[in-house]
């Protein structure tokens, strides 16, 4: 591994690449991942490199779906394993979902190293390796186990290639993606899109479960449904478009102009009280009315 120095501006960014390329030494991200992670980086520069308020709530909206949840699965590719393998185990364990390896570029040994990496981090039973092509895809993601994402109702996709998505959304499945790309087919197809970096999103995740364990079903019903999958990918985009006119601006010496909205817009975003309320201690003002 590469010694990155601490103060480096780009520290963490750098330090990711590293995690994805010490993967693929271990045996478990494909090469294919490290040019899907410089894709990931290229979203999150355009999105500013933080979690947006809109992302916030679509991570509080997937807590309460994978409580809810009769059959959670969290299904674990080559990046998410190589970046947030404790995380993972961790959001695993706190909603009671069910681990399963789910590979694109599937070789039997990758699921192997996979599974032991989900083992050494405190898993104790990671589905994948009696997989079975049970899904109507033409590629090797068709593999699932039928105890798993085959039979699950709520499904957790970090990172995914999009055409899954579709499929088990098509299978009456509700599907938690986490991808940086708001125009991505899956960030388009999932119910609940996270436009968020995997190691920025689980974290916040998991501070989440403790306020929504409290919570009875009919409450955390109440959120899910008044939830609006268009109203994060716009903010994500819209988010993009400022950052990218902000830049702009600052490369024309233009100076920024008062951007307070207008009391109709103020009025239009205000959320509704009591949902916001318990979504959001944390904080967004994205239910519209
Ligand atoms: O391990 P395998 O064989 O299952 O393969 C996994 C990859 C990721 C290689 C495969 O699923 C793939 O090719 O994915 P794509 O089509 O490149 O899509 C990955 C998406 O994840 C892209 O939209 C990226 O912007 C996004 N992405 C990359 N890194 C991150 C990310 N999103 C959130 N957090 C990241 N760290």
């Amino acid at each position: 591994m590469t010694e990155i120095p601490k103060n480096h501006p780009r520290y963490e960014s750098l330090m990711t690449r590293e995690q994805i390329s010490a993967g693929v030494d271990k045996g478990m991200t494909s090469r294919q991942g490290l040019l899907a992670q410089g894709r990931g980086e290229a979203f999150d520069y355009l999105i500013g490199e933080k979690t947006i308020e809109s992302a916030e709530y679509a991570e509080a909206v997937a807590v309460a779906l994978l409580m809810l949840a009769k059959k959670p699965v969290i299904s674990v590719n080559g990046n998410a394993a190589a970046l947030a393998p404790n995380d993972l185990v961790t959001l695993a364990k706190l909603t009671g979902a069910v681990l399963e390896v789910n590979l694109f570029h599937r070789t039997e040994e990758r699921v192997k190293k996979i599974i032991e990496e989900l083992k050494a981090n405190g898993a104790d039973i990671v589905l994948g390796q009696n997989a079975e092509p049970l899904l109507p895809l033409e590629h090797e993601r068709a593999k699932v186990e039928r105890e798993g994402i085959y039979e699950a109702d709520v499904i957790f996709v970090p990172l995914e290639d999009g055409d899954r998505c579709k499929v088990l959304a098509d299978m009456n499945k509700l599907v938690i993606a986490v991808d940086l790309n708001p125009l991505s087919r899956t960030a388009q197809t999932a119910h609940v899109s996270i436009v968020d970096n995997l190691k920025r999103a689980l974290p916040k995740m998991i501070e989440m479960v403790p306020d929504f364990k409290n919570m009875t079903e009919e409450d955390l019903w109440e959120i899910v449904e008044s939830y609006d999958n268009k109203i994060v990918l716009v903010d994500a985009i819209e988010t993009i478009k400022e950052n990218l006119t902000k830049k702009q601006n600052e490369v024309l010496g233009i100076e920024e102009k008062d951007n307070t909205p207008d009391p109709e817009t103020v009025k239009k975003m205000k959320r509704k009280a009591e949902v916001a309320r318990r979504v959001m201690m944390r904080g967004s003002d994205l239910i519209m009315e």
